[in-house]
């Protein structure tokens, strides 16, 4: 008994604590309810009577060592965290602002537009930004020497087969035609690409959003009506809609829409060129050929279809005057759109 307790107090003065983790594992070792002194305390019990005392007091002497250990390392343990003091910072001093971000413009005005459109029955549908020939040009009426469909003008990501990257969201109301009947009333914001030398009006990348309303006996009246109520929601009760003959490869007739100036309100100004109209966007009378290549039936369906380009829109309303500002991420920029809801 007296060796064993002897053994223990060496291993007590050796046992290496460096650590919280090595100073619980200490803990439990000897002064656990399970540990080695609890063990020797328990041998008791087969200690002669004679010696109980002698033996007792030795072990209540190894139990203050263990103690003792583990009070002084917990002391050297606690000093040796870094205080306020040695990492010289004051807490006193008021925090950094946390500085919350704000969301983009051309962000606020998709949803914008969403909510507009979404008052008079359209949903939203999505689709992908690398398309196929046929969804971006074929389907959609382009004639096979278009010049969109040259190397120059649109990214091509393979050729035979073509692949590339969209060029309008039109390839999406494609793949809603081919894969739903009549009647279809959607909207389809996204990104689209085009090979232009970026500048203050133009660049390789852009956001359009483009419509579709497909049903029995639907009609251009049913399309400038949509149109009119779309410009008074963005621009105000006071904006008035002007439709200029145009052409598009899948629409017949075709439109291009024009709002009154914002800024002169139709009285003559820089922005509008001094004609105090500005243009928004395109539409038409889908192409009886371009229902059929998604298999709707034009005979039964009429349909009415159009686009606008969201830096444009936001541009007008916002008053932006270089287009490159949407990317460039400035923040003093950003930060001027954080008020608007
Ligand atoms: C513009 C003009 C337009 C369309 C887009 C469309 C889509 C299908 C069928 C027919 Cl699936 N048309 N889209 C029609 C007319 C004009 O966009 O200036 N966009 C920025």
């Amino acid at each position: 008994m007296k060796e064993k307790i002897e053994q223990v107090a060496q291993e007590i003065r050796a046992f290496v604590i460096e650590n919280p983790a090595q100073l619980e594992e200490f803990r439990i070792a000897y002064m656990g309810r399970k540990g080695h002194i609890a063990d020797l305390f328990e041998g008791m019990k087969t200690v002669p009577n004679e010696e109980k005392k002698l033996v007792g007091q030795q072990l209540n002497g190894l139990k203050q060592l263990a103690q003792q250990r583990f009070d002084e390392a917990q002391e050297q343990l606690a000093g040796s965290q870094p205080s306020s003091e040695k990492l010289n910072i004051d807490f006193t001093l008021p925090p950094v602002p946390n500085t919350l971000g704000t969301r983009h413009p051309l962000s606020l005005v998709r949803e914008e537009i969403i909510r507009i459109f979404a008052r008079i029955g359209f949903n939203v549908s999505e689709g992908p930004e690398i398309e196929d020939d046929w969804h971006n040009f074929t389907a959609l009426n382009f004639p096979e020497n278009h010049p969109a469909r040259e190397m120059q003008d649109t990214f091509f990501v393979q050729k035979n087969p073509d692949y590339l990257l969209r060029t309008h969201t039109s390839t999406v109301q494609v793949r809603v035609m081919e894969n739903n009947q009549p009647p279809i009333r959607t909207i389809m914001p996204g990104r689209v690409f085009r090979n232009e030398a970026i500048s203050a009006r133009a660049h390789c990348m852009f956001h359009q959003v483009e419509g579709i309303f497909i049903d029995k006996d639907v009609s251009f009246a049913d399309l400038k009506q949509t149109i009119y109520h779309f410009a008074k929601e963005m621009f105000g009760a006071h904006t008035q809609i002007r439709f200029r003959p145009s052409f598009f490869p899948f629409t017949e007739p075709s439109a291009e829409v024009d709002i009154t100036c914002l800024i002169c309100k139709g009285e003559g100004c820089n922005i509008c060129k001094h004609s105090g109209w500005v243009e928004i966007g395109g539409c038409g009378m889908i192409d009886p050929a371009v229902m059929e290549s998604s298999k709707i039936d034009p005979d039964k369906f009429s349909g009415f279809a159009f686009g606008m380009g969201i830096e444009r829109i936001t541009m007008l309303k916002y008053q932006i005057k270089d287009l490159r500002l949407f990317t460039e991420n400035d923040v003093r920029f950003l930060r001027q759109f954080e008020s608007v809801v």
